[in-house]
């Protein structure tokens, strides 16, 4: 069988190899995995503990996301055979990787091969010495994942998944061919040195190998075609290779008059393709490339403002990471098209790639689709000042711009995030230390700078900065050409309004400066739900609140070039505790792609169709206590988003009215019914938007009517519905009388910059986080009026004393965190309607800390008493998470 395979694969490539042209195979099916490190020379792959597995791949796809502290970091072997047929000898063979995390060594039949460091660019190596022909071939890869203090990134918010997780391939090619080698670039560079609505000059250079031992005289032509094929512009060189060299090339001022401009509403892109011949009568191409030229020019103008092709225009954007749910980073290209497939199609004309290169794939798109682009390396948080950091920096910098200077999406470089954030928290320097650390980070942005100018002249440089003063007055925000604000007003720190002081400030303070706010935004989980939004309460509703606001207050800055989201999607970040630990929940999107309702608000500002979203595509399990007795209605609101004047918003077929849309919203008091609550919001031209909204009726007397389920969040004002058990836990309240709530406590909230409810830890062994990381403590007990009956009783704790401090997380400014709390033991006794259930539960003794236990009871009320559960400390103090009933049998 593996002969008549390799055989097959011989005929493939032979008949391939007819065309004197190079032949690009991905190489990603079939590799052998090795889970941890081994001895080199690798040997036995077929023995069980190799895994057959397939390209792109990451060993931290299931375990950046367990209970388990921690993710692996540290060596991992994949091995591939490889046949070789016998044609190749004599062509230049390379093998390409697009990126592998972060350190790999890599062999050729045992031999070493080539090194590489850097998790996000790509690397390639010259196979064709140490290849055994017509024959298989053995590659193996040694990565390395591990904290390393010389390669940034070194801390940050996301996850450093290790692994494969783009694709390799194989490039076989003549002997003679555009360097490829150099830097894993294209080897070949297109330039628009001078653009215009008349005319643009395009200029092609690079250099070109021959690895051969015999002198050659070659012609290297490049002729610029548009989307009709026709050629534009055509010129050739003549050129000399003596053997065993490389030779510069370039071929200046190929003129295309009138041309179609490239910008995001029309991305016009023609093709340059240059090729590679011997100087003689009909010789065959020996190399040929093809290359994207989008004819545009950029500037700012006086105040700060972007301007494209001679026009303004207000960059706006988002952010992105590159890993999905329950696939870590190991994304194939059709995922990376989705993405940005999806920003372009929710009107946004901007990305940044934070916060490093991404897959060759990305800006192929964002070519295609008409994104402009902000990418940078992972320089994140902090630098470590040695050498052989600053080296890694700079080589990672300039293998980006060589690898991806050639889309005409791509306009601003970045090289550092936060930068100054880890010296900022590091409680450990000495006033001297601080300030070593400064200079040294200062003067390897300054190396960054320089560098990215001399590789990408045409691009503007870009930073981005935490909301920290210490980087104008260390003077690291005037070494870029355009400064990114990554602004958390109203999450981090307070106020929303706050933003438009903060940047007016910055703008009157350094009017020259062009400025992009780089990041904005707050946690959010489609899971939770709030009527009167707070920070930190991950409710959508809070999500878009702040949303809104920034909107409202970037679009009226004219000296603010642009922005861009944090992030268009959640994203993996191992050691944050929110409510779906693990992940940065700031995404416009979910984990998984799913929309959260915040996109109808920035499809309502930035497309020109019609927008009508209803804002609650997932509040759609909704309870509240009927208006007064008997109506059988409850009053709740209901928020769309449009770009129309009006809306009108229809319940079960019933009319509530047409009002004027204002701020791209416009609100609704809905008369809600039990059950089924058919909405439809509907603008002056037909185009509508619809939901279904299941309501809970809670009597307004509990005493008198009952309920069949009630089960609360305690201590918390959010509502959380959970998809899998299909409850939905309402928000708590203290008691009175007919009704339900809790007596003596208070809900569990820290305070040191904004009032935050719960604790931001991973609870065990559930999924329900957001009922458990909440609660009320030195609670004494919690009623519910319910007539007589049978009734299952569920009780909802966990532990979340820690006594040590976490692994803290930088970037996470809040103080949700309870790191250093210092509560004490606690153990009480539980009584149910004065029959003692429980006693002596000591969490921490009985589960361990911060396991979420549930305690289920079956209970009778008889003569009008409804349920009381008591709570009485006998160490400590009293604690509840959540609490449900339900009429039973
Ligand atoms: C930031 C960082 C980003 C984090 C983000 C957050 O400022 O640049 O990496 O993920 O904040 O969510 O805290």
């Amino acid at each position: 069988m593996k002969k008549i395979l390799m055989i097959l694969f011989f005929v493939l490539l032979c008949s391939n190899s007819i065309m004197a042209q190079r032949i690009n195979t991905t190489m990603n099916a079939g590799w052998r995995f090795h889970e941890g490190d081994i001895q080199a020379p690798v040997t036995n792959i077929h023995a069980e503990e190799w895994r057959i597995i397939n390209l792109p791949h990451t060993w931290n796809d299931q375990d950046a996301f367990d209970e388990t502290p921690d993710y692996y970091r540290g060596v991992c072997w994949y091995v591939k055979e490889l046949p070789v047929p016998q044609e190749w000898k004599g062509k230049t063979v390379v093998l390409y990787f697009e990126g592998a995390n972060q350190k790999a060594e890599v062999f050729l039949n045992g031999k070493p091969l080539g090194n590489h460091v850097g998790g996000y660019t790509a690397f390639s190596f010259d196979m064709s010495k140490g290849l055994k022909y017509g024959d298989m071939n053995t590659v193996a890869v040694k990565l390395d994942n591990a904290h390393d203090e010389n390669i940034p990134p070194l801390r940050a918010d996301f996850t450093f998944y290790g692994g494969i997780y783009r694709n390799v391939s194989v490039i076989v090619s003549e002997p003679i061919h555009f360097d490829f080698f150099n830097n894993a670039s294209d080897g070949v560079f297109v330039e628009t040195p001078s653009v215009n609505e008349q005319n643009a000059l395009v200029k092609v250079l690079g250099s070109i190998a021959n690895d051969t031992a015999i002198r050659k005289n070659v012609i290297i032509e490049t002729a610029i075609i548009d989307k009709n094929n026709q050629v534009v512009a055509k010129k050739a060189t003549k050129l000399r290779l003596p053997p065993n060299s490389k030779t510069d090339f370039s071929i200046e001022k190929l003129k295309i008059q009138s041309p179609k401009l490239w910008h995001p509403d029309h991305p016009y892109l023609y093709q340059a393709i240059t090729q590679i011949k011997e100087d003689a009568q009909a010789a065959p191409v020996l190399d040929q490339m093809v290359l994207p030229v989008g004819l545009r020019w950029y500037e700012f103008d006086q105040a700060g403002g972007f301007m494209l092709n001679g026009k303004p225009l207000k960059l706006v954007g988002a952010n992105r990471h590159q890993d999905f749910e329950d696939l870590g980073n190991a994304l194939s290209d059709a995922y990376h098209f989705n993405d940005y497939k999806k920003i372009k199609e929710m009107g946004f004309n901007f990305i940044r790639t934070a916060h490093y290169p991404q897959a060759p794939e990305v800006y192929r798109v964002c070519d295609e689709l008409g994104l402009l682009v902000w990418s940078e390396i992972p320089v994140v948080s902090s630098i470590t000042d040695s050498e052989a950091f600053a080296q890694n920096s700079l080589n990672m910098q300039r293998e980006h711009i060589r690898q991806t200077r050639n889309h005409p999406s791509v306009i601003f470089y970045g090289y550092m995030n936060e930068v100054l954030l880890g010296l900022q928290y590091n409680r450990s320097l000495s006033d001297t230390e601080r300030q070593q650390a400064l200079m040294a980070t200062v003067d390897l942005a300054k190396k960054l700078e320089a560098l990215t100018k001399m590789e990408a002249p045409d691009h503007y440089t870009v930073m981005a900065l935490h909301n920290s003063p210490s980087y104008n007055e260390s003077g690291l925000a005037d070494i870029p050409d355009v400064v990114g604000w990554n602004l958390y007003f109203g999450w981090y720190y307070q106020n929303i309004d706050d933003l438009t002081t903060f940047l007016a400030e910055q703008h009157a303070t350094y009017p020259k400066r062009p400025m992009i706010v780089s990041e904005y935004g707050p946690g959010a989980d489609v899971r939770i739900h709030a009527k009167t939004p707070v920070p930190w309460d991950f409710s959508e509703e809070y999500q878009y609140v702040l949303h809104a606001s920034y909107l409202k207050q970037m679009m009226n800055m004219p000296y603010l070039a642009g922005f861009a989201v944090w992030n268009f999607a959640d994203f993996g970040s191992e050691r944050r505790n929110d409510t779906i630990p693990f992940v940065n929940q700031k995404g416009l999107v979910n984990f998984d792609r799913t929309e959260k309702d915040v996109c109808g608000l920035y499809r309502a500002y930035f497309l020109s169709e019609s927008v009508v979203h209803i804002a609650s595509h997932h509040n759609t399990h909704r309870a509240g206590i009927e208006q007064s007795a008997g109506t059988g209605i409850c009053l709740d609101s209901i928020k769309v988003f449009s770009n129309q004047k009006t809306i009108e918003l229809i319940l079960n077929g019933k009319t509530l009215g047409q009002k004027p849309v204002k701020d791209h919203e416009v609100n609704f008091e809905v008369p809600f019914k039990e059950g089924k609550n058919v909405l439809k919001a509907v603008d002056e031209s037909g185009h509508l938007d619809q939901v279904v909204i299941n309501y809970t009726m809670i009597p307004f007397h509990l005493d008198a009517v009952g309920v069949k389920a009630l089960a609360i969040n305690v201590g918390s004002d959010v509502s959380f519905y959970d998809p899998k058990t299909k409850v939905l836990w309402i928000p708590d309240r203290k008691y009175t009388p007919k009704t339900w709530g809790y007596v003596g406590g208070e809900p569990y909230a820290t305070q040191r910059r904004q009032r935050i409810t719960g604790i931001s830890q991973n609870v065990l062994g559930t999924e329900m986080d957001p009922v458990f990381q909440t609660f009320v403590e030195g609670i004494k007990n919690y009623r519910f009026d319910v007539p007589d009956g049978q009734y299952k009783l569920t009780l909802c704790f966990q532990e979340y004393i820690t006594r040590t401090r976490q692994n803290e997380l930088i970037n996470n400014l809040s103080t949700r965190d309870s790191a250093e709390n210092t509560a004490e033991a606690r153990e009480f006794d539980i009584a149910i309607n004065g029959k003692n259930v429980v006693k002596k539960l000591n969490l921490e003794r009985d589960y361990g800390r911060l396991r979420a236990v549930t305690l289920d009871f079956v209970i009778d009320v008889e003569n009008g008493t409804g349920i009381q559960t008591d709570f009485s400390p006998t160490i400590g103090k009293t604690l509840l998470s959540g609490i449900r009933i339900s009429s039973h049998p």
